[in-house]
Order: structure tokens, then C-alpha cells, then sequence
């Protein structure tokens, strides 16, 4: 393999001390050069030097995505303006976008951890790979982008969208690997067969991210194009893609715990959970120069695993991200993971990976409707078939949840698909 360097610890005892020193040093940085930093420990009685060991953590303060928005732009970075090399942004839904920055330095770590990342997914240089992400302000495009030329691999960056080039390259330069969300993989997927390009293409490994998807989704796109789908997690305050990945044992993604500190805590309390329970994903970079995060709260829930893993790595496995907790539906009082109604719809094999999700409210009562479209070998125009279908999703949805939806099956093609992360959810409820 052209390039496997991995994390530079041999034992998590070694970690535990890099990782201490390395939070030391950034928390002074940050006391010296970031005001809200200095003016919250200053706040709380707390001075970096006090702050010599890793199990502190817990005892710092939190950062949150309103922190960046309330200081944008550029209000939470640690460096002056001639040492950021780069800037991206995340859209948002609302207000003002957020706002990261990389030094020189920032940058060549993200290429470390996505080079990291994708030789965990068997990628080398003997590897032709397609980057089907976003290129930029979005961190996909850029970030898998210099991670794959790290590795050797021939970067094809054609970014996110227009299928049908996408199939083009994949023929004619014999890509072997695609890097593009889950959602997206799905459509390229189903256009590949239906293009009957199956035996015309090499594609052997997919680097699938950058929104939450369920194991259902991953065996629905290996089993139709045979590939292997690896989960790749990152979000832009952190660095962007490369915060964690699988190995080939497919049982949990890797964090790159020399450069980010995972915890998981209870989201109402704060409180930092014991190991595999189900709770908030919060992280602390601790060799971020541009813009360093203490205690980031990602919103994203899972869990985290410390035993070693059978690929022989010892970094800490986190589970899939089952949603984010501002994602997650209250309906009738049922917390409600758009995810779990994907799990349902996908093991059918009447319905395609394309749904959406939508809650009303009527006379003060939620109700919940599932639009899903039919696979094409199924669809028909005769009502007594359509209304079978209909009865048997509402069945798997009412055993899951215990909520009745009404379900209404859309034809064949017809469902919007989506070049980057898919919007599932319409919420008309004014909460
Ligand atoms: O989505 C970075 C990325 C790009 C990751 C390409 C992987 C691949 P943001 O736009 O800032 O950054 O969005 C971050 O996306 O907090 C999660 O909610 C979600 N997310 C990212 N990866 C996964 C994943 C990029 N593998 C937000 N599974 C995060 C579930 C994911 N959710």
C-alpha cells in the first residue's frame, strides 16, 4: 500500500498523554487569543494552566453552533487573518451561515485524516476514485479531494450532480471508486442499472457520508451495484470529512483521537455518559490552530465503543448516527428518527430508497404521512395491488413506531433525487 501511516500512538496510554498535553497547549492558545474563550474561563474561574490532564474534560465549558453565529465570521478564530489559508461555510437553514477556517497547517492534517480514512477503505494508488461531493464552500469535495491525491489515488473531481457524466466517467476512465452522499449513491446506483452499465464499469468501493443512512441503505446499494459502502462522519466545525471511518470490519467508524476528543453525553443534563450508551456526540479538537473547539456539541446521537476492534485498531468505534437530535419528530408523543422509517421502506422490495416524510397537524392531532415510490416491476394500476402495499408499509410502521400513517405510493421515477444530502422531512406543524 502506497500509504499507511495511522495514528501516532502505539498504546492508549501514550494516546491518553499526547491527547493531554495536546488539549493543554490548545486551551492556552485559546486563553491568549480568542476573547470568548478567555472571557468564559475567566467567567468560570478556570486558567489553562490548571488543565494538565485529558479526564479534566469534562469539568470545561461547552461550545455551540449558536457560539459560531453569534460570533460570524470570523469572531472565534485563533489565528490572524494572513495565517488562514482557506474558508468554508455551511449553509444552514436559517440566518447566517457558519463559518470555518484551516491554516496551512489545519489543512495538512485534514489530508492526514482523510488519507488515513480512505487506506482504511483498502484505497491506494493503484485506485481511480470519483469525487461525487460537493466542491466548494460545502467541505466534502476539497477535503476527500486531497485526502485521495495523498493517497495516490487518480482524483476524478467532478463534484456533485449531472448523471449522466458521472456515468460517462465512470465508464471511459474505469473508476473504481465513488465518494458522494448515500442518498446520491442510491440514484447513481439505480441509473447504472438502469443504463444496463453494470458490466461496463469497475466501481468496486464507495465512501458514503455527510448525512445520516441506515445499514439497510448500505445493503441496498452493495447488493445492486456490488460494491462495498464504507461511512465516512465528519462535520465542517471539526475539520469536515475524515473525523471518523470504518475499517473493513464495517462495525463502527474510527475517530482520529490524536486530533479529535469524542465524548458522549446526556443532551438535557450535560452529563458525560458511561461507554455504549445512547447519547450527543461532543467534540474537542485539540491540534485545530485556526479554529479550535472545546466541547463542540454536534447534535449528531450515538454511542461510543472503547474495546479493540477486530481489524486490530484501537481507536474508539462510534456507532451509525441515528439522527440529530433537531431532527428527530415528535409525533403524538413518539420521538420519531426519519431513519427508522427508511429502515422499514427499504427492506421492502416493491418500494424504492426515495420517501418523504410528512407531518401535519389537524384538529390539534399530529398525523403522519409517508410518500414512497413503487420499483417499477411493481407498480400497476390496479387499486386492490396498491391498497395491499399500502396496508403492508402501514403495518411495518405501526410495529416499529406504534403510529398509524397514511401512506401514499408515488409512480416509478417520479420522487425528486438528491446531488448532495437529501431533504426527507417536511414538518408543517408550527411548533
Ligand atoms: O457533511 C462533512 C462530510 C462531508 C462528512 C462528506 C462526510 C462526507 P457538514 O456539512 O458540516 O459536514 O455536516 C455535518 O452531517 O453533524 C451529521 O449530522 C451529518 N453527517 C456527516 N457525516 C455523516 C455520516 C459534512 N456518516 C453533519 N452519518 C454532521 C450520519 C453524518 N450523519
Amino acid at each position: 500500500m502506497f500509504w499507511n501511516k495511522e495514528i501516532e500512538c502505539s498504546s492508549r496510554n501514550e494516546l491518553h498523554n499526547l491527547q493531554s498535553k495536546r488539549l493543554h497547549d490548545m486551551l492556552l492558545r485559546m486563553y491568549n487569543n480568542v476573547p470568548f474563550y478567555r472571557n468564559k474561563f475567566t467567567e468560570l474561574g478556570i486558567h489553562p494552566n490548571d488543565i494538565t490532564n485529558v479526564s479534566q474534560l469534562s469539568s470545561l465549558p461547552f461550545t455551540y453552533k449558536q457560539d459560531l453565529r453569534d460570533n460570524y465570521p470570523f469572531g472565534l478564530f485563533a489565528v490572524p487573518q494572513h495565517q488562514v489559508v482557506r474558508l468554508h461555510a455551511s449553509s444552514g437553514t436559517t440566518g447566517k451561515p457558519t463559518v470555518v477556517a484551516y491554516t496551512q497547517k489545519d489543512l495538512e492534517t485534514w489530508t492526514e485524516v482523510m488519507a488515513r480514512s480512505l487506506t482504511m477503505a483498502g484505497i491506494s494508488n493503484s485506485d481511480i476514485m470519483q469525487v461525487a461531493y460537493g466542491y466548494g464552500l460545502f467541505t466534502g469535495g476539497l477535503g476527500v479531494h486531497y485526502g485521495a491525491e495523498k493517497v495516490g489515488a487518480s482524483v476524478i473531481p467532478i463534484s456533485g450532480g449531472n448523471t449522466k457524466k458521472q456515468l460517462q466517467l465512470m465508464e471511459d476512465f474505469g473508476s473504481t471508486v465513488i465518494a458522494c452522499t448515500p442518498s446520491y449513491a442510491a440514484f447513481l446506483s439505480e441509473s447504472i442499472l438502469a443504463e444496463k452499465l453494470l458490466d461496463k464499469i469497475k466501481l468496486k468501493i464507495g465512501v458514503f457520508g455527510a448525512e445520516p443512512w441506515t445499514e439497510e441503505m448500505r445493503s441496498f446499494i452493495q447488493n445492486s451495484i456490488g460494491i462495498k459502502a464504507y461511512n465516512i462522519y465528519g462535520l465542517s466545525e471539526i475539520i469536515g470529512p475524515g473525523v471518523s471511518m470504518e475499517c473493513e470490519c464495517q462495525n463502527g467508524s474510527h475517530i482520529f483521537e490524536d486530533h479529535f476528543i469524542p465524548e458522549i453525553i446526556n443532551p438535557d443534563t450535560g452529563e458525560v455518559l458511561p461507554e455504549g450508551e445512547l447519547g450527543e456526540l461532543v467534540f474537542t479538537t485539540i491540534t485545530k490552530e485556526a479554529l479550535p473547539l472545546l466541547r463542540y456539541r454536534t447534535r449528531d446521537l450515538t454511542t461510543l465503543h472503547y474495546d479493540t476492534c477486530a481489524c486490530g485498531r484501537t481507536m474508539v468505534r462510534m456507532g451509525r448516527i441515528i439522527g440529530r437530535s433537531d431532527d428527530m419528530l415528535i409525533i403524538r408523543g413518539v420521538n420519531v428518527f426519519p431513519s427508522q422509517v427508511e429502515s422499514v421502506l427499504i427492506e421492502l422490495a416493491e418500494t424504492t430508497p426515495h420517501y418523504t416524510i410528512i407531518v401535519n397537524r389537524e384538529n390539534n392531532l399530529d398525523t403522519l404521512e409517508i410518500q414512497v415510490e413503487v420499483v417499477e416491476q411493481y407498480w400497476t394500476d390496479e387499486m386492490k395491488v396498491l391498497d395491499g402495499l399500502k396496508k403492508k408499509i402501514q403495518h411495518a410502521i405501526a410495529n416499529l413506531l406504534g403510529i398509524n400513517a397514511s401512506i401514499k405510493l408515488v409512480e416509478p421515477n417520479s420522487m425528486q433525487r438528491f446531488e448532495g444530502k437529501a431533504q426527507r422531512v417536511i414538518d408543517n406543524r408550527k411548533l
